[in-house]
Order: structure tokens, then C-alpha cells, then sequence
């Protein structure tokens, strides 16, 4: 049988690049985003240079619905990289945005948790599953103007851990991707397409690029089954960090 990974997210940036890695290690790949034309391109992309089969399916993790029907048929998945997320604003604490924040809980925490709840049993009937989240540096430290993505970010690191030794014993391995500034639209998003702020954030360090976080995430699920790579941090040289 060959083996099948499910990408959330992967109509641009990380998931995009992830799609690639896991192609070129012989994985026939599900992708799932809600910009259908993009994620098709994807797709047809990774089928042409891998010569792996792929799919798109529309999904959006903020919807209940929609995550259970992009689950739907998939009895039998080796792969689940969680990685759908992203950022809203720089704001302080004290001038949050409620909307920006919640948006940020359910794309970051509440999706990956139905993402995991959708596909576990399909990781389960695999023999030896693996859950990818890609979580942030953020999920381990604060900035200023990032409360509200710190706090979303924490939180999936902690959903990511529970779930961990929730499933000791189990045949499903869990493992945390942190990256930190990585070129992608992440930026862009976060500031609703004002590419002058975008840029400014990187203010001298070289970001990463979506290649190098694809490339830890193929590595980490090509171990051995006895080995959990439970976390990997990767961030640019010159990014201020405590990790
Ligand atoms: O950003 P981007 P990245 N339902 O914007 C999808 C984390 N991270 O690759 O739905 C389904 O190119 C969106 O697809 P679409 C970050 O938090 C990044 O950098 O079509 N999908 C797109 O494919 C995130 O968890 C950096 O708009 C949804 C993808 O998510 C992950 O890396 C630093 C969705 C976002 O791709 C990938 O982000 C860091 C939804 N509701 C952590 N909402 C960084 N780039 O610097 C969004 O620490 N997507």
C-alpha cells in the first residue's frame, strides 16, 4: 500500500511546501485549504514532479462540517500534518480586537483539534499514525503586540502535548513543528494585505524559508516507529529567541 498524508493548509506557504516534501518521499497526498483553485495547483503540482496521486478538498477548520466532510471516505491515513493557521494583527493587549482573537482560537486550537478528532481513527487503522502540528515559536514566548497569536499558539503546543500522552500506547505519534519567521503570505495575512508592514517585521533577519520547515517535517515522519520526534524549533539565525 502506499502510504497517504493528509496537509491542512496547503494552498500556499508551509502546507504547500510540505505537500512537495512528503510527495518526494513517496507519500500520495490529501490537501485541504479554502482557496480551491490555489490548492488545485498545488495539487496538479506534486502529482507532476513526484508522480504521486493527489487530491484537493475544499476545507475550512474553523467549521465542524467542513472538517468531518474532508475526513469523510479516508479510512486509512499514515499522515495528518495539521498545519491551517495563522495571524491577525499586532495589536497591544490592552487595544485587543475580540473578532481577530476569537478568529485566531478557532483556526489555531479549535482546528487542529478537529483536524485530530476527524482523522484519528484513520491514523489508528494506519498500524503507525503521525500527527504533525505546525505550531510557532510563539507557542513557547511572548512579543509585544502578540498576545493574542502567543496565546493561540501556547495553546495548540498544549493541545499537541495532551494529545501525546493521551495516545502512549497507541499506535499514533505525535509531533510539534515550531517554526519561527518563514516567508510565506503568513505575513501578509496578519496584516489584511498592507505588504509595506508585512516586510517590516522581518527588520534585518533572513525569514526562513517554507522549504526548510517541509523538509524537518518529511525528516520527522520518516524516522523509525519506535522514534517520536516530539518537538522541533527551527527559526532564522538572527532571530531574537530564548529557544
Ligand atoms: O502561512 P500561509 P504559513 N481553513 O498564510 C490555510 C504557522 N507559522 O505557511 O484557506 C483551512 O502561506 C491557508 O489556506 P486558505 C502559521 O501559524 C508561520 O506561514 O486557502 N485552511 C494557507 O494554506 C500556520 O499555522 C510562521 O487561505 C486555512 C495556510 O493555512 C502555519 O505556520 C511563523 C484556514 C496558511 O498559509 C502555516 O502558515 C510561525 C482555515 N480556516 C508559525 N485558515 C511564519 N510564516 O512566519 C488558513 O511561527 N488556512
Amino acid at each position: 500500500r502506499t502510504p497517504l498524508a493528509v496537509v491542512t493548509g496547503a494552498s500556499s506557504g508551509i502546507g504547500a511546501a510540505t505537500a512537495h516534501a512528503l510527495g518526494a518521499a513517496g507519500f500520495d497526498l490529501v490537501l485541504g485549504a479554502r482557496r480551491v483553485e490555489q490548492l488545485d495547483e498545488v495539487a496538479a503540482a506534486v502529482a507532476e514532479a513526484h508522480g504521486v496521486s493527489t487530491q484537493a478538498r475544499r476545507l475550512d477548520v474553523t467549521d465542524t462540517a467542513s472538517v468531518e466532510e474532508f475526513a469523510a471516505g479516508l479510512d486509512t491515513v499514515d499522515v495528518v500534518v495539521a498545519n491551517a493557521g495563522g495571524a491577525l494583527g499586532l495589536d497591544p493587549v490592552a487595544e485587543f480586537d475580540e473578532e481577530q482573537w476569537r478568529w485566531m482560537y478557532d483556526a489555531n486550537v479549535l482546528g487542529v483539534a478537529r483536524t485530530v478528532r476527524a482523522f484519528l481513527p484513520a491514523l489508528r487503522s494506519s498500524g503507525d499514525g503521525r500527527v504533525v502540528v505546525v505550531t510557532s515559536i510563539a507557542g513557547h514566548q511572548t512579543y509585544p503586540g502578540g498576545g493574542g497569536y502567543t496565546a493561540v499558539k501556547h495553546a495548540a503546543v498544549a493541545v499537541t502535548d495532551t494529545l501525546r500522552v493521551e495516545l502512549l500506547g497507541e499506535p499514533v505519534r505525535v509531533i510539534e513543528v515550531a517554526p519561527g519567521m518563514v516567508e510565506t503570505d503568513f505575513s501578509k495575512v496578519r496584516f489584511s494585505g498592507d505588504e509595506e508592514r508585512a516586510s517590516a517585521v522581518y527588520q534585518g533577519v533572513t525569514p526562513l524559508t517554507a522549504d526548510d520547515i517541509a523538509e524537518a517535517v518529511a525528516w520527522a515522519v520518516t524516522r523509525p516507529s519506535h522514534v517520536t520526534v516530539a518537538s522541533i524549533t527551527l527559526q532564522p539565525r538572527d532571530q531574537a529567541s530564548a529557544r
